[in-house]
């Protein structure tokens, strides 16, 4: 914890002089200025993307001196750091978030209305960066803000793909992907540091070689890759503290193949040369399983290669005894995504380093902790042996030699018990054999978690049992979270004053703990109004979207019940739907004066399916069926309606979640390993209608089975329920959908 480093910062080199002016008329010209000389435009005449591109490099500009001022208290101070390795970060847009936590936003805002703009309209024409895919992506970007705003010395590594997760067109009903090359437009939010580079290598063979008498290993790769740093500074809030969300480029290395060169294909040169671009060019858009293609196992090597020869780098410019390494870093496993680093690091100590394994071994086994994100066995990564041989031959030889020391002292600690050795063991020897990395990751890190309490019960009595009877002390768990600076202040800024407004403070905005002082008030008819008013208006905002993209025009007046997550059969989008089909039924076999009592609701699906997932797909095409079927039937009208929100990405969830009356969080119980998006909803003031899964009971917990909609068979009830099998109600229910559909 770098407890001192708002107060360090902000004394060291008397820096508040250092401050670049934030009074409306030093911005107006800090924006004029890079108007000009930034984006090479007329300060005479500039339009609202140009004006974004001078207000997002203003605020850059901010934002770099305190990046620089917490570099250097950081070097002074030599605190241990933490490091974040993930292969996804959902960072979505930069612009009002930066600014709100560098508190000046609304003077940015006060200097743009005299130039003739709105912050807002200006915050629109920023693109999503969506390095990621679901939940696990979007929790690593609020982890980043949390990090740098509790003060600590933290650094997030990742990749910095070309393109992110695909854009979601619909076209018929039907999901299409268009790439989503979100550069193309430049990020300003981003350094290139041409100097922070290192080679990555791949391929290629291991020998023998004479060392001190005896033999070592020796790794001769046969491709070299080079990966560029871009760092992307996460400023704090109330704080100082800026730290570095570094992403690795791929960029061909400078070592040239003479070969091709000296043979006179200079054109087949520079092409292959080129390919070297393509790890780092595009995002794997399925959110759970990567199983064995190799681009996937090179992207991980390429990030964890050039982040780990960063981290031992900035390590060795102070330090000269790796004895001190796991006193210096932490290194915390995003799933197991970045798990090679365990053979990395050995490799490092061992082959480069000459530290010897046991030692090696003993600092590995104090860096690592592991947060696993998963609850299906099958959702857990295998990388098959040959792959990996043929692409890290050095690491597979590491893993095999951690797992031959560690099944040999696992035969000391429970005997010869083989099926239990063998489920327990890193290699599986199936029909593939195939390296498990969440076993490997388990063995290493010296903490594992899970994401809620139910999930990490799970890991204990299921998926990781062997390992949890073995290594109780390593199992524990940390309920995800999400940071109230995204999803209050920047996405719902009428409700951020209002909460202000009745708590007479604004500390919540650093201590979340605080909104429970709101319960005092929940009595106040004065604040349900205020409450009402902020909701209505955003629920407008919302029906503007909704006609805009879809052409359908909804009442404020209805609620609006929203489901907006990655489409899965777990997730149940399908359930929602059938819902919806049965309430169009039931309005319709109504007599009109019944009609009168039904809550006029809008129902909202939103989510994007895997490219290769065809159940998801189809149910994609039948959500806009059925909406197509509902929104055309005048008998209907306002009182159901059904739409389906394309391109579902994280500036979309700013704008659906403060307009929400309902959520829906209905996964089947023992699935979802947390869930973060009822957190979002719950913050707006939004009810939740959940099972009770994942962090939902812990949600029950704090907020009280009255307080939500809870629904659905419990965990411990859901295998019986399979069991059963169909009752013989659900054909009868999908005869209604085609029929309603067709
Ligand atoms: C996930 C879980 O499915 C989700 O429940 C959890 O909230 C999230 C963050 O811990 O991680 N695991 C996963 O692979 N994805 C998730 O969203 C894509």
């Amino acid at each position: 914890r770098g407890g001192e480093t708002r107060v360090g910062v902000e004394r060291m080199f008397g820096l508040m002089d250092r401050f670049l002016k934030s009074d409306p008329s030093s911005l107006q010209k800090d924006i004029l200025d890079h108007v000009e000389y930034t984006v090479a435009r007329s300060r005479f005449s500039f339009d609202d993307f140009e004006a974004y591109q001078a207000l997002a490099h203003s605020v850059r500009d901010r934002l770099i001196e305190r990046w620089h001022d917490t570099q250097l208290h950081f070097k002074k101070k030599d605190p241990k750091r933490i490091y974040f390795l993930s292969m996804e970060f959902l960072m979505g847009r930069s612009l009002s978030n930066s600014a709100i936590n560098l508190g000046i936003r609304d003077q940015y805002a006060d200097a743009l209305k005299e130039l003739g703009f709105e912050f807002e309209v200006l915050a629109e024409q920023e693109g999503d960066a969506a390095l990621g895919n679901g939940g696990l992506a979007r929790l690593s970007a609020c982890q980043m803000d949390s990090l740098a705003t509790m003060d600590y010395p933290a650094w997030g590594y990742g990749l910095r793909y070309q393109y992110g997760l695909f854009r979601q067109v619909i076209l018929d009903g039907y999901q299409h992907e268009q790439p989503d090359y979100w550069l193309n437009f430049g990020n300003p939010w981003e350094i290139e540091r041409v100097h922070v580079t290192y080679p990555v290598k791949f391929y290629g063979t291991v020998e023998d070689e004479n060392f001190n008498g005896g033999k070592r290993k020796v790794w001769l790769p046969g491709e070299t890759v080079e990966a560029v740093a871009y760092d992307n500074p996460i400023p704090g809030h109330g704080t100082r503290n800026t730290i570095t969300l570094r992403l690795w480029a791929a960029k061909p290395s400078d070592q040239i193949d003479m070969e091709s060169y000296n043979t006179g294909d200079y054109i087949n040169a520079v092409v292959n040369r080129q390919r070297a671009e393509t790890i780092s060019s595009v995002l794997f858009p399925d959110d759970r399983s990567y199983q064995g293609k190799e681009l996937r196992l090179k992207q991980q090597y390429f990030f964890v290669s050039a982040s780990l020869q960063d981290i031992i780098r900035r390590f060795k410019d102070s330090h000269s005894n790796f004895d001190d390494f796991p006193e210096k870093v932490a290194l915390q496993l995003n799933d197991t995504h970045p798990s090679l680093a365990i053979a990395e690091v050995m490799r490092v100590l061992v082959d480069e380093e000459h530290l010897g394994w046991n030692r090696a071994w003993d600092i590995v086994c104090k860096i690592f902790s592991f947060t696993t994100h998963t609850v299906l066995p099958e959702g857990l990564e295998k990388v098959p042996v040959d792959l990996l041989e043929s692409l890290l031959p050095r690491h597979l030889q590491i893993i095999y030699d951690i797992n031959f020391d560690y099944i040999e002292e696992l035969k000391k600690r429970i005997g010869l018990d083989y099926d239990r050795l063998s489920r327990m063991s890193i290699v599986e020897d199936g029909a593939i054999k195939s390296i498990r990395m969440a076993n490997l990751a388990i063995v290493c890190s010296h903490t594992v978690n899970g994401v809620s309490r139910v999930h990490s019960e799970l890991l204990k009595t299921r998926v990781f049992k062997d390992f949890y009877e073995l290594w109780p002390h390593k199992f524990d768990y940390k309920t995800n979270g999400v940071t109230q600076r995204r999803w209050i202040v920047v996405s719902n800024p009428s409700l951020s004053a209002l909460i202000s407004k009745w708590l007479g403070t604004e500390a919540w905005i650093r201590d979340v703990d605080l909104l429970a002082g709101l319960q005092e008030q929940a009595a106040n008819a004065d604040l349900h109004e205020e409450w009402r008013m902020v909701r209505k208006v955003n629920k407008m905002r919302l029906a503007e979207y909704i006609e805009a993209m879809s052409g359908v025009k909804v009442s404020v007046s209805a609620m609006f019940d929203v489901q907006i997550k990655r489409i899965h059969e777990y997730k149940r989008q399908l359930l929602n739907i059938l819902g919806i089909v049965h309430r169009y039924d039931c309005i319709k076999n109504m007599e009109k004066s019944d009609r009168t009592k039904v809550v006029p609701r809008v129902c909202i699906i939103g989510g994007k399916a895997a490219p290769g997932y065809e159940i998801a797909r189809k149910i994609i095409k039948l959500c806009n069926a059925v909406a197509e079927k509902i929104n055309n039937d005048p008998d209907v009208g306002d009182l159901l309606k059904l739409v389906f929100i394309p391109d579902y990405n994280v500036s979309v969830a700013e704008l659906v979640i403060p307009g929400a009356d309902l959520s829906q969080h209905i996964s089947t119980a023992g699935h979802e390993a947390s869930g973060t998006g009822s957190m979002k909803f719950l913050m707006n003031g939004c009810l939740l209608l959940a099972t009770e899964d994942g962090s939902t009971v812990e949600i029950i917990e704090e907020i009280g089975k009255d307080n939500m909609f809870l629904f659905g068979a419990k965990m411990h009830e859901v295998p019986a329920l399979r069991e059963k099998g169909p009752t013989l109600k659900v054909p009868l229910q999908f005869a209604r959908v085609v029929r309603y559909v067709m």
